[in-house]
């Protein structure tokens, strides 16, 4: 907790470190009520730093120092100062062994950071400044160190005692304790840190490299758990399969070990050959975990894997660099998953997300460059722009290059700092040296923030057979950042005649024919270009497959619209034909309400649907994706002042005549689908999952009509199934109904079926939480005294409170404010528990400017109230004083 007024600490004030740590020997003494900490290290006056020697300074918070030696010499307290978050000592040569004592609390530790316990067993998570709470160190990512870590542990609690690197000793101690020593050959910041000790139990397997070395590859969980790790094994060499095939990637240790942990603030931590994961990124079994949990197991497994080149041999310099590895990441996680899966479906679930969400982030009180110049707590920097829009500025450059000079750009990136703490600016040079290339304008994308416009024009020639667009690129204002310069805009587009036929693509100037589909790079504020030998009007595809995180607008017609969602050769552009005429038409609807109008459903969108439904040939999942109208989320985002009574009752109001209108259709599908699941055992693979999907969102529409019939479905797919998907979609489709009795009867036996899978009691409170009906606060605190619920484990928070405040919007702002009062006292209790919780959860407060008068009032108030509640974190301190300035 925070004892003075925060620091803002700003990129422009980086230095490189006065001192060097060669080796780091560290011995843990874990006990029921406390643990010691034996630190050693070889400590090297850094030569780049110049003469002398200035004081050296040494992060650690939280820490009882009981004895510190320099070269075996004890020190007596007036030779160094112990501050509430460092230690200074003067140093006595360029070269000394410092070794130091603390007395530390695990057990108490509930913020999650640094060590800590999680039912029987101890973890750690040092990324980002979680160190410091664990020894005094240099605890910032340019000072690599080679480590050596022993645990000593009860040996019948204890059994197993896990560090970074290779098992090198280990043996028996008086009083039933036992030790063991791992060996980390790799220098590595201490964010990638990490021990673990516990009564695991562990599958096994082997993965053999491209170059024939032998890995053991072990996942680690509480015995109960075992029989769930199969699909993350699975994913796991599936990911260093494609790392070596992709990207020219070996794993490098003998041995990769993942441990799955209940009480984690995040998905999971990249720590050199011990990742540590949420244990709802990694267990998986047809009956406890649905297929979206399936790809996030998946995908979530491979980002860390991958992080072992992109974060781990090549780290960040400062953490203002994070996106150099996180962004990277992103994008090299989302190519797996696409060669996994399906490509055009995990692009329209990424940009659905980046729109929905990373763009709010660009509008808010928070918003921030992908590589910020300043933060106050680096924790609530792990965001959706330095993730998502960073993992988008990456695509970019991919697009920019090609497939080809991108990988050369990687290669050289990696070859060249193998080993080294760089920066953004190293990795974009890679890129451009291998390519002869020139990345200079283009990376304003790092560095401006906001979400740009693109505004195209069309014009059309008949004469000269010319056809021209004209792009308009604009950026609004963002906090700290009123102007902006122009970005590189990398626009994939085609042409379309009348008979839906691609046009070829011959710019003036251009002598071929060429392609039908290609790229070109907008790059001024206005910008034309000019296609040639164009006989027809053509209908313009943009941005295809979404080539830039721009807000793209272009005057469609709906029948255009329509036009493009039948005959558009990309499958991305598709959907989101689609989806742009579904916006339109709900955004007509929500004027119609505020007006007190009479609402009426444009038939276009009913009969494009209705074509999509009845195409046998579509894939299914593009189906469920096509039929999906655009969240209320989405909406908020798109709207000047979100009316949120309009928007929902405009949504709902679409989706009762959509049923109206196809209920046939849809019920045809259902079953057809039901039929198949009822009789196919469960896999969680790319056209099973599309079937259950379209069989899934058709149950939610289907409900809707209350038909009788349609309630014994939900209630005989909820009973006959064999697999969470299909169960957790029928128990969703019941909850949002108002069918009381069976409500209420399927929420019991599914409790009491699973009372002890703590995961999926979590999606429990997650579809309550996020129903729609009325009454969703009472429903929420209700659930709060359940005894499965505590607000200590941060899935539990999420499932429940996060789902509230996020996913159901209509009760979350109830007009008296109950629920942004609600969620401020949640806010409150867990500032002082854990402060990164407590912090993730105002992101609904900070986007209080989107809302009518009154509930900007109340919003405010919230924000002011959590402001005078006493001692915050800096954590909490730093969104809430950003989104009240
Ligand atoms: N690198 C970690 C995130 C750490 C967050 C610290 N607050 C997981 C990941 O992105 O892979
Ligand atoms: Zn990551």
């Amino acid at each position: 907790m925070r004892t003075e007024q925060p620091k803002t600490i700003h990129l422009k004030d980086y230095q490189a470190p006065e001192y060097l740590i060669d080796e780091t020997h560290l011995t843990f003494e874990l006990f029921d009520d406390h643990t010691l900490v034996h630190a050693e290290l070889h400590m090297r006056r850094n030569p780049d730093r110049g003469a002398g020697l200035p004081p050296l300074v040494l992060q650690g918070e939280e820490l009882e120092l009981l004895s510190l030696s320099v070269n075996a010499e004890p020190q007596t307290p007036n030779e160094y100062q112990v501050e509430s978050d460092h230690l200074t000592i003067q140093p006595c040569g360029n070269n000394f062994t410092l070794s130091t004592t603390v007395r530390i609390h695990p057990e108490t530790n509930t913020a999650l950071e640094g060590l800590y316990t999680s039912g029987k067993m101890f973890c750690t998570q040092c990324e980002a400044e979680g160190f410091r709470k664990i020894t005094y160190y240099l605890d910032r990512p340019d000072v690599m160190s080679v480590f050596t870590t022993t645990i000593k542990a009860d040996k019948v609690k204890y059994p197993i005692l896990l560090s970074n690197g290779n098992p090198i000793a280990n043996g028996e101690e008086e009083g039933g304790r036992h030790w063991a020593t791992w060996e980390d050959p790799f220098k590595k910041p201490s964010y990638l840190f990490a021990l673990v000790a516990g009564d695991l139990w562990c599958i096994e397997d082997t993965y053999t490299t491209g170059s024939g070395r032998d890995v053991a590859l072990r996942i680690y969980v509480e015995p109960e758990n075992i029989g769930k790790l199969q699909h993350a094994m699975d994913s796991l060499k599936r990911s260093m399969r494609w790392d070596e095939e992709v990207y020219g990637r070996e794993y490098d240790l003998d041995i990769f070990m993942i441990v799955a942990v209940n009480d984690f603030n995040m998905g999971a931590m990249e720590n050199k050959g011990l990742n540590i994961f949420n244990s709802s990124a990694v267990l998986a079994s047809p009956d406890t975990a649905t297929d979206a949990a399936h790809q996030r197991v998946e995908a979530i497994v491979a980002h860390e894997y991958f992080h072992n080149w992109s974060g781990n041999r090549v780290t960040c310099r400062d953490w203002f660099q994070l996106s150099l590895k996180e962004g990277f990441t992103v994008f090299r996680d989302a190519g797996f998953s696409s060669d996994m899966n399906s490509e055009t479906v995990k692009r329209i679930e990424d940009v659905a997300f980046l729109r929905t969400n990373q763009f709010a982030e660009d509008a808010g009180p928070m918003a921030h460059p992908v590589r910020p110049d300043s933060f106050i707590e680096i924790s609530n920097f792990y965001t959706l722009t330095v993730y998502e829009k960073g993992a988008e500025v990456v695509r970019m450059l991919h697009t920019l290059l090609g497939a080809n000079g991108f990988r050369k750009g990687t290669d050289l990136y990696f070859e060249r700092h193998d080993g080294q703490a760089v920066t953004v600016e190293d990795f974009v040079k890679a890129l451009e040296d291998a390519n002869g290339a020139d990345f200079t304008q283009f990376k304003r994308w790092y560095s401006q923030s906001g979400t740009p416009r693109l505004e195209v024009a069309e014009a059309f020639d008949e004469q000269a057979k010319t056809y021209t667009l004209t792009f308009r690129q604009s950026c609004p204002p963002t906090p700290g950042q009123p102007t902006k310069e122009p970005f590189v805009i990398p626009v994939k587009l085609g042409l379309l005649g009348g008979q839906g036929q691609e046009l070829p693509l011959r710019l003036a100037g251009e002598t071929e024919d060429t392609v039908t589909d290609r790229v070109i790079a907008v790059t001024e504020a206005e910008q034309s270009f000019t296609f040639e030998g164009i006989t027809e009007k053509p209908l313009p595809s943009l941005l295809r497959g979404f080539s830039a995180p721009v807000k793209l607008s272009f005057p469609y017609t709906r029948e255009q619209l329509m036009f493009l969602m039948q005959h558009d050769s990309d499958g991305f552009n598709r959907w989101d034909a689609g989806q742009q005429l579904a916006v339109q038409v709900l955004q007509e609807l929500i004027i119609q309400q505020q007006k007190g109008e009479v609402m009426v459903l444009d038939q276009r969108l009913v009969e494009a649907l209705r074509t999509v439904l009845e195409d046998e040939r579509l894939d299914q999942a593009m189906v469920a994706e096509m039929l999906a109208l655009p969240t209320e989320a989405y909406l908020v985002e798109l709207s000047e002042v979100a009316d949120i009574d309009a928007i929902h009752a405009a949504r709902d109001f679409a989706r009762d005549e959509l049923v109206k209108a196809l209920y046939e259709p849809l019920w045809k599908r259902y079953q057809a689908n039901r039929e198949t699941s009822r009789n196919t055992p469960y896999v969680a693979q790319a056209d099973h999952i599309a079937r259950r999907s379209l069989q899934n969102i058709a149950l939610g529409y289907l409900m809707l009509s209350r038909k009788p019939e349609v309630v014994a479905a939900a209630q005989e797919q909820f009973d006959n199934c064999d697999n969470m998907t299909e169960r957790l979609a029928a128990l969703s489709a019941l909850v949002n109904s108002d069918f009381e009795a069976e409500k209420t009867e399927v929420l019991e036996r599914f409790a009491e079926r699973y009372k002890n899978d703590p995961l999926v009691m979590d999606s429990w409170f997650n579809v309550q939480a996020a129903s729609y009906r009325p009454g969703g606060l009472d429903r929420v605190k209700a659930l709060m005294g359940h005894p499965a619920f505590t607000l200590k484990n941060p899935n539990k928070v999420r499932a429940l409170i996060g789902a509230f405040a996020n996913q159901n919007l209509i009760n979350f702002h109830q007009k008296d404010g109950s629920g942004y009062r609600f969620l401020a006292d949640q806010i409150i209790t867990l500032n002082a528990l854990n402060p990164q919780i407590a912090s993730r959860l105002l992101t609904p407060l900070t986007r209080w400017r989107k809302y009518d008068e009154t509930r900007q009032q109340l919003m405010r108030g919230e924000l002011e109230r959590i402001m005078a509640s006493g001692q915050l974190s800096s954590d909490v301190y730093e969104v809430v004083s950003k989104s009240l300035a």
